[in-house]
């Protein structure tokens, strides 16, 4: 995933222009590069790798000037080499930056070849340039240009662009892609990102989609896509919002939990462009890789071991390819018999997961491609597979997994999306579940609203020393995370069961000391899992439910019960997951543990 950055200013601009490429260094990238517009002259430093060597690069060829653009490349079209690295220009007047994807860009270069274009690049980006300057040869001014060129694009954008004959305005516009611009006293900025920004401003203005900007040292005019000029509220950044800062909350783990709205929205954010999956955000080799897959195989650790159990109920039932899934740990000492065409599929929160990656490394060669889902852009996995798609959920601090593991679920159900339009997935359906995925930051938010309840729950937990999780379909690896969950930080002794198999064992455990937990969707599934919390209830055993709107199930002594709103069954095991991490947080605060660094655990096992 790549980051933007832009300034127009009274003072120079390729120190604050570095700084803010260091500060999106997170998200990851394989190149980097800035213009600047200097005496009516566009300079470019482009360079493969770390920003350090764009900033090595920088020091023998310094870039001066007040308006300038600059950007960290994660390929999506095109090797990441030096050629392909942004900004991209056309002709040596104007400059272009862009983060996502322009999924017509093939039918656009050869409209502008016929025009009499040249490219230098492989990337989608450079037609942009192309089309900006062929309006602004036209007679359009610099903002007229964008306004017309974003009419052609289809897909997924953020864009900064300069041009030498507008020496003090900078041009921006978004759709799909993040985009802030960052307000000043006589200077304006804008990036991917709050962070980027934070040296020079903590005043920030939001883009909608569809909106175009043009900045000068003194004003920010905005226009949205109908291109009626328009007023975005100016809000002040909150410390602590997605970095490495506790804030107002007690703990990492409880601020990590409320940060998961905002974590769905930007794990989708630049991927889908009006209601689809644009797949090549999965990378380069993305489609030719998609292409020959005919079973996945998944690999992963502790809650991204559960994150994959559920991707194996979504790909076997909407894409209908087999889909196996194991501890790395067991995985790589076994001899595995790995079919014709399997995708291996890693999950890990780092990337330095030390079993995962030694699984990675083991199969490589016997599989016909491997894709990392990770939040740590940069770390071990994501380098040594072919694809990777990050999580985006930023820093994770807490030892115990809330954020990370629903934001892979969200990118498992991307994969899902890409491989399910192979064998079959209709269009439709691939709309009708992202449309219920972007409901999903409103519908956690309602959930946190839960929170009260929840820690009235936790109560009765406290003084106990076990509990028991069940569920059915999606939402059994959910108990297991939930059980996971109450282990980690509360040191309660606690196992999660498939609802099914109770009577089969767990059933003997079942008394009055026992609390069960049970995930209750309104779904297909519930009126076996009814049937499975009487035989509890016929054992003495305390019941605590997390139900959906089946009114048949009520708050009655020995059944305590909170309700969750109506929620799409595609949504169940991330909605449902949420509820659980509040439960262990408050039995753990209870408990008085170390609920970020609970004993005995570390945030990323690298040994195995
Ligand atoms: N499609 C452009 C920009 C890539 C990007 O946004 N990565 O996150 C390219 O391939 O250069």
């Amino acid at each position: 995933m790549c980051g933007i950055v832009g300034a127009v200013a009274a003072r120079q601009v390729s120190g604050i222009l570095l700084e803010g490429l260091r500060r999106l260094e997170y998200r990851g990238y394989d190149s980097a590069g800035m213009a600047v517009i200097d005496q009516g002259q566009i300079g470019r430093v482009r360079r493969v790798g770390k920003v350090q060597s764009l900033a090595e690069a920088l020091a023998k060829h310094p870039l001066t000037g007040t308006l300038g653009i600059a950007h960290t490349r994660w390929a999506t079209h095109g090797v990441p080499n030096e050629v392909n690295a942004h900004p991209h220009m056309s002709g040596e007047r104007l400059a272009v930056v862009h983060n996502g994807i322009i999924e017509n860009f093939e039918s656009l270069r050869d409209e502008l070849i016929g025009a009499g274009y040249t490219f230098s690049s492989e990337t989608d980006t450079e037609v942009v340039a192309h089309l900006l300057d062929r309006e602004v040869s036209a007679g359009k001014s610099l903002r007229e240009a964008m306004r017309a060129v974003i009419q052609y694009l289809e897909g997924a954008f953020a864009l900064g662009v300069v041009h030498a004959d507008y020496p003090d305005q900078l041009v921006t516009a978004r759709k799909g892609s993040p985009l802030v611009i960052g307000v000043g006293i006589g200077e304006h900025f804008i990036a991917s990102d709050q962070l980027a920004l934070l040296p020079v401003t903590d005043r920030f203005m939001f883009l909608e989609d569809g909106d175009i900007a043009c900045l000068t040292p003194d004003s920010v005019e905005v226009e949205d896509g109908s291109g009626q000029s328009v007023d975005r509220a100016v809000t002040r950044f909150e410390h602590g919002a997605g970095s490495a800062e506790k804030g107002a909350f007690k703990h990492f783990m409880l601020k990590e939990i409320y940060e998961q709205p905002a974590v769905m929205a930007s794990v989708m954010e630049g991927r889908i462009s009006d209601g689809h999956l644009l797949e090549q955000a999965f990378g380069v080799e993305a489609k030719a890789l998609f292409d020959r897959v005919r079973q996945v195989q998944i690999v992963a650790c502790g809650t991204s071991y559960h994150a994959g159990m559920i991707a194996k109920y979504w790909i076997e039932e909407l894409v209908g390819i087999p889909c196996m899934v194991e501890v790395a740990s067991e995985f790589r000492y076994r001899p595995v018999v790995l079919p014709e065409g399997t995708l291996f599929l890693t999950l890990s929160q780092s990337g330095e997961t030390a079993d995962t990656l030694a699984a990675l490394r083991e199969i490589r060669s016997r599989v016909i491609g491997t894709l990392a889902i990770c939040n740590v852009p940069g770390s071990s996995l994501v380098r040594e597979s072919d694809l990777a798609l990050m999580t985006n959920a930023g820093p994770e601090i807490g030892v115990a997994s809330t954020k990370a593991f629903t934001s892979q679920l969200v990118a498992l159900m991307l994969t899902t999306l890409a491989l399910g339009r192979r064998f079959g997935l209709s269009d439709t359906r691939e709309r009708e579940i992202l449309a219920a995925f972007a409901q999903l930051p409103a519908l956690l938010e309602r959930l946190l609203a839960l929170d009260p309840e929840i820690e009235q729950m936790a109560a009765q937990f406290a003084e106990k020393h076990n509990a028991l999780f069940l569920g059915r379909g999606t939402l059994f690896p959910v108990a297991l995370e939930g059980a996971l969950k109450l282990k980690e930080i509360s040191y309660i002794h606690a196992e999660a069961y498939p609802a099914g198999e109770l009577k089969h064992g767990p059933l003997a455990l079942v008394d009055k000391d026992m609390p069960v937990v049970t995930v209750a969707p309104t779904n297909a599934m519930l009126e076996k899992l009814k049937a499975n919390m009487q035989e509890v209830r016929a054992r003495g055993g305390e019941l605590f439910v997390f139900a959906g709107q089946d009114q048949s199930l009520r708050d009655e002594p020995g059944i305590n019960l909170i309700r969750l709103p109506s929620i799409p069954i595609i949504l169940e095991p991330i909605a449902y997951t949420l509820p659980l991490q509040l439960l262990s947080y408050h039995v753990a605060v209870l408990k008085g543990t170390d609920v970020d660094q609970p004993r005995n655990l570390a945030k990323s096992v690298t040994v195995e």
